[in-house]
């Protein structure tokens, strides 16, 4: 087996129950013969040695022929906000010569001593920062909590509690009525309503005529074909819950719309940062088990994360599609690698060793992975959670908000994006600008807007889809594109994925930007992306 990556160092010491320091990878890796070097530094290495350190391969190495070698390289394109400058036509990197200097300038950071070694996961490359300044809070994972049963009451309390809850950021706003009363009123009155989107259809003569719903009923709101907002109309999704305020018709029937207003994200909206300069690795859709996952890309990914151009990056979020999974589409049988879905568990979780072991990872699940498909989805089940326990992954449910060094990521897989890109028009919400997609489910205040079409939804007692509480981070994948952008000072990113182009998405034009890491740094929230195809 060629040791030259330093995953595969990392992997093959660990497999002999060692951890290892960053640098000590780096070197072996450098060596002109890898394997003999790591057989060297194993032999002489004191009995009671648990983590393999530099000077054990310094030793190794100074009676061995060190020799120059290459290092996997990336590409980084350095960016704030705004659209994605990602140079997506670049070909293949190539490999950067690195030669081995033998004397410890290789790698980055200025260490005193040695940081304590992570132990839980499989292979660990020392980062160099304290482990004990890294914190990731959870909220709103609802594992083990659900309480649905599926029944007609169930939908009726989570359509409440989204009325409620996404209602009271609306009802300080205007001088609401309910449904029920503004019937009541007299013609021409000035009148406001809160309400769910109940349904949306133009009329004979061009305009639009929303029906609002709320606990007391429902009442139909006309917008002119000729308003300024009209084009809001455009953004509508069945299920939202939004304010009007308008001006009834003489007989009170029906009330003509002067505003509309959206539960939204608050332009005073400030995000948090960490207090240190530390990195997130945001990414998704890995898809092991599909003929068409990267396995090249995602070990050249691996690697990056061990060199010392990577030591900040202490987290990696992974939102959803771990493994293709079986039956997810008519058809899918013929592109997969792997049949069997706990096999398919198994390879992501030798995926997911080469990771380094000082790397906080948080996942939640998708689509295509083995948990109920309508939203929100627990985090696996304690069998696959056993499958993917090597390096200790924290997981989540579908959707969930994780906390990083007090910026909070609101980690959602993406399915509702489908829907809203069939719905509202290509300027508005494009695969091409996935991120655009994203800024109206923020502005809606809700992950998953409309039931009963793509995406579908669990009905439980309470919604656990809305935005409650706004993220400094949303981070999504599913489809398979990558983008990212700020909205009212809200990083969206839409990571790629690591499957190449399957059958489906060539018959439906779909491009996917696979084999990118974006990395955001914590402290800045600015993003660069790594490319590793
Ligand atoms: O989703 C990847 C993207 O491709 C997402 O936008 C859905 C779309 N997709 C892929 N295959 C299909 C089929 N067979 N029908 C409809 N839409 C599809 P992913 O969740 O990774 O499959
Ligand atoms: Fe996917
Ligand atoms: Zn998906």
């Amino acid at each position: 087996m060629p040791l030259e990556a330093p995953a595969r160092i990392v992997s093959e010491l660990t497999s002999r129950g060692y951890n290892a320091e960053r640098e000590a990878v780096t070197r072996l890796a450098s060596a002109a013969d890898p394997g003999a070097a790591l057989e060297r530094v194993l032999e002489d290495i004191p009995d009671d040695a648990l983590v393999v350190r530099t000077e054990h391969v310094e030793a190794a190495l100074s009676t061995d022929d060190a020799g120059g070698s290459a290092e996997p390289s990336s590409e980084s394109a350095a960016v704030g906000d705004g659209p994605t400058p990602v140079d997506h036509s670049s070909t293949d990197p190539s490999p950067t010569p690195s030669a081995s200097t033998g004397t410890g300038g290789a790698s980055g950071g200025e260490r005193a001593d040695p940081a304590p070694v992570e132990t839980e996961g499989s292979p660990s490359a020392n980062r160099s920062a304290d482990p004990a300044q890294r914190s990731v809070e959870i909220v709103g994972d609802m594992t083990g909590q659900s309480t649905g049963t599926g029944e007609y009451s169930d939908f009726v309390s989570v359509f409440r509690d989204r009325l409620d809850r996404l209602g009271a950021k609306l009802r300080g706003r205007i001088n609401h009525r309910p449904a029920t009363a503004i019937q009541s009123m007299p013609g021409g009155s000035e009148v406001a309503m809160v309400g769910l989107v109940n349904d949306i259809r133009s009329t004979a003569s061009g305009h639009w005529l929303v029906e609002l719903e709320d606990a007391t009923g429902t009442f139909p709101w006309l917008v002119m074909k000729d308003r300024e907002y009209v084009d809001l109309v455009d953004e509508l999704l069945c299920d939202e819950v939004l304010a009007m305020e308008g001006t009834l018709a003489d007989d009170s029937g029906i009330a003509f719309v002067d505003s509309m207003h959206f539960p939204d994200v608050p332009r005073t909206h400030e995000p948090s940062t960490a207090d240190r300069h530390v990195q997130a690795a945001l990414i998704s859709d890995v898809h092991v088990g599909s003929q068409e996952f990267m396995a090249d890309a995602w070990n050249a990914f691996a690697d990056w994360l061990h060199t010392p151009e990577a030591e900040h990056v202490e987290y990696l979020l992974l939102a959803g599609d771990m493994v293709e999974g079986v039956g997810v589409y008519p058809d899918q049988d013929d592109e997969l690698d792997i049949v069997d879905i706990y096999e398919q568990y198994e390879a992501f979780s030798e995926h997911l060793k080469k990771i380094p072991g000082d790397i906080e990872i948080v996942m939640i699940p998708g689509n295509h992975d083995a948990v109920r498909l309508a939203e929100p989805q627990p985090g696996f089940d304690e069998e696959l959670r056993e499958i993917m326990s090597a390096h200790d992954p924290q997981i989540v449910s579908n959707p969930s908000m994780v906390t990083v060094e007090g910026v909070s990521v609101l980690m959602y897989h993406g399915v509702s994006l489908d829907e809203v890109i069939a719905e509202l028009p290509e300027d508005k919400a494009s695969y091409d600008d996935p991120h655009k997609a994203m800024y109206h489910l923020l502005k809606k205040r809700h992950v998953a807007p409309q039931f009963g079409g793509h995406t579908r939804l669990a009905p439980e007692e309470k919604d656990y889809l809305i935005i409650d509480e706004v993220p400094d981070i949303f981070h999504t994948g599913h489809v398979h594109k990558l983008g990212f952008g700020k909205y009212h000072d809200v990083l969206a990113i839409n990571s790629g994925c690591w499957q190449a182009q399957t059958d489906f998405q060539k018959s439906v034009n779909i491009d996917p930007d696979a084999g990118f890491a974006p990395i955001v740094d914590l402290d800045t929230l600015d993003v660069t992306v790594q490319k590793f195809s």
